[in-house]
């Protein structure tokens, strides 16, 4: 089969996020564009030859498409070999796990997470390094620089290849290993996790659900915890992928995810449940009668981890994204271990997961992982949960009150503000900025709060030395609480402002609030101050987590 080389013209705005490229899928499908990424990714690796790469995504609208013209042009250019998930399909976590196992030069991964599916949804492509991690800053703006002179690239004139038979078959000179996704993964959390105390706790009459939200997860779910664990069938809910998501939002939070908050709320819900987004690198926790917010979910796991045997082991430290709330840092401060603050996305926790920095990490935005993988892990959040609840033998909601008996609790809440017009939104941040300066001693909102500190967060990585500036603007009050703001790297239509609050309450104080009402004194100085209502025309957000 001999390669082909064909011309193209360079797109505009082929510049990764805080995750890899998402657009509309349309703007993915049309002719050359998916080709003019690849390509890009392709040269700013300097070239595939020889190489082996691990591809598949989360199974969403064009994911079997794409992942075929990756193929033709990993084969003709030269690589070695590429490991595919059957029918296209690796959650982001395992993927991360098989570049690791396989020792693999990199990934790619197909998936727009938590964003919609279908032709008239998102779709995304992320590259991932060899040590399972997304790329760094530097590697992708490597690739953006080529995506902007690409000219032309090169492929194959080949049938698509059948991916549902496991095995390996030659694409040219290329081999394809077609890997069930499942299995490795699956490997792994058993080795990290005590499955016999789990699966005790569920025969003894202890009740999950989890909602795979027609994603990803579905098949991981439904094998280790209906499989291996034995829960019983009909415990993983939603759990075979479409490629429109039933035509839902795969992110698991109390919005998108309301049938299983509503059921854990209600007289006969389950002990325990959870969800889990578009790729399986989120996760939600809910227990009986209470919402675990992800950023109390990172403190009480790091607080906890001893507990399953993968953690037994000392933790080196812990990482959080900035806008994560400060619940975490109070249990490391209590173990004596580092804490680290990184900017949103998870390519900024790979150094200090491959420096044995930290050993688990954690965003405010459902994700949570540890040094197992290099990329958040929604089932392995799920596993270290039960395991703990296996251990400890009391319900969710007693371990999140001890936890704050014992640390105190730190409210929290995001608001994001969805695909809200793109120049005034730019134009709040710019004035923001500028007044950045000015703020501290200033007094916002009614009653009046004092800020006591304000600016812009910039992240001096503590391994490589990189700086990443302009990472959302910090707002510090005088009695200590926090607000943060930022714009999104991961949409796709205007922009989504998101604003998180957080204020502490100290173990004696009132620890049986409504999230939403304590902070709602915070939220309207954050309105006053900044204007958002009339700026971006909204009166409430589009999305509470
Ligand atoms: C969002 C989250 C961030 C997360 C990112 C990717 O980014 O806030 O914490 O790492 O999505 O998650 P942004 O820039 O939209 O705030 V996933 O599960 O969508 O890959
Ligand atoms: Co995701």
């Amino acid at each position: 089969m001999t390669p082909i080389t064909r011309a193209l013209t360079p797109f505009d705005g082929q510049k990764p996020g805080t995750s890899g490229l998402r657009k509309k899928t349309r703007v993915f499908m049309q002719k050359g564009y998916l080709e003019a990424f690849v390509q890009s990714i392709f040269n700013a690796i300097e070239g595939v030859a020889g190489k082996t790469f691990v591809v598949g995504g989360d199974g969403r609208f064009f994911n079997a498409e794409a992942i075929q013209t990756i193929l033709r042009m990993a084969a003709a250019q030269g690589a070695a070999r590429c490991i595919v998930g059957q029918n296209g399909l690796l959650s982001t976590p395992a993927a991360s796990n098989l570049i690791r196992q396989r020792k693999a030069n990199g990934g790619l991964i197909l998936s727009a997470s938590h964003n919609p599916g279908g032709i008239d949804a998102d779709f995304g492509l992320k590259y991932n390094i060899s040590n399972g991690g997304p790329a760094p800053e530097g590697v992708t703006a490597a690739m953006f620089e080529q995506t902007k002179t690409v000219s032309e690239y090169t492929t194959l004139d080949s049938a698509d290849l059948d991916l549902s038979a496991l095995g390996e078959v030659a694409l040219g000179d290329m081999t394809v290993e077609i890997v069930d996704p499942v299995t490795d993964y699956a490997a792994l959390m058993k080795e990290l996790f005590d499955f016999k105390a789990i699966s005790d706790l569920i025969a003894g009459g202890f009740t999950l659900r989890f909602d795979a939200m027609h994603a990803v997860t579905g098949p991981y779910a439904t094998a280790i915890l209906e499989g291996m664990l034995g829960a019983p069938k009909g415990t993983v809910m939603n759990g075979t992928p479409s490629v429109d998501f039933g035509k839902g939002h795969p992110d698991p939070n109390p919005i998108w995810a309301k049938p299983l908050v509503d059921l854990v709320m209600s007289d006969d819900g389950p002990d325990f449940a959870a969800a889990s987004d578009g790729d399986g690198d989120r996760n939600m926790i809910l227990g009986k009668g209470v919402y675990v917010t992800p950023s109390d979910s990172l403190a009480v796991l790091a607080a906890n981890a001893h507990l399953a045997p993968g953690y037994k082991r000392d933790l080196a430290g812990v990482a959080r994204s900035m806008p994560t709330s400060r619940a975490a840092d109070r249990v490391a401060e209590k173990l004596g271990i580092a804490s680290f603050e990184t900017p949103t996305g998870w390519k900024f926790f790979g150094n200090l997961l491959d420096a044995g920095k930290a050993t688990l990490c954690g965003e405010e935005s459902a994700g949570t992982g540890s040094d197992h993988v290099r990329e958040k892990d929604g089932l392995w959040a799920v596993l270290l949960w039960l395991n703990i609840l296996a251990e400890r033998k009391v319900s969710v909601k007693d371990i999140l009150n001890d936890h704050w008996q014992t640390y105190g609790r730190d409210y929290y809440s995001r608001h994001d503000y969805e695909a809200v017009d793109a120049a005034a939104a730019e134009a709040m941040m710019a004035d923001m900025n500028a007044r950045l300066g000015d703020l501290p001693g200033t007094e916002v909102g009614d009653p009046p709060k004092t800020i006591a500190a304000a600016d812009q967060f910039s992240y001096t990585d503590p391994v490589d030395g990189s700086v990443s500036n302009n990472q959302g603007l910090r707002l510090l009050f005088a009695d200590d609480s926090r607000a943060v703001i930022r714009l999104s790297g991961t949409g796709t239509e205007g922009a989504t402002v998101r604003v998180y609050l957080e204020r502490y309450e100290p173990a004696n104080g009132d620890l049986e609030g409504e999230t939403q009402a304590a902070l709602s004194d915070l939220a309207k100085a954050v309105n006053a101050l900044t204007g958002l209502s009339e700026r971006t025309g909204r009166d409430a957000p589009d999305v509470m987590t």
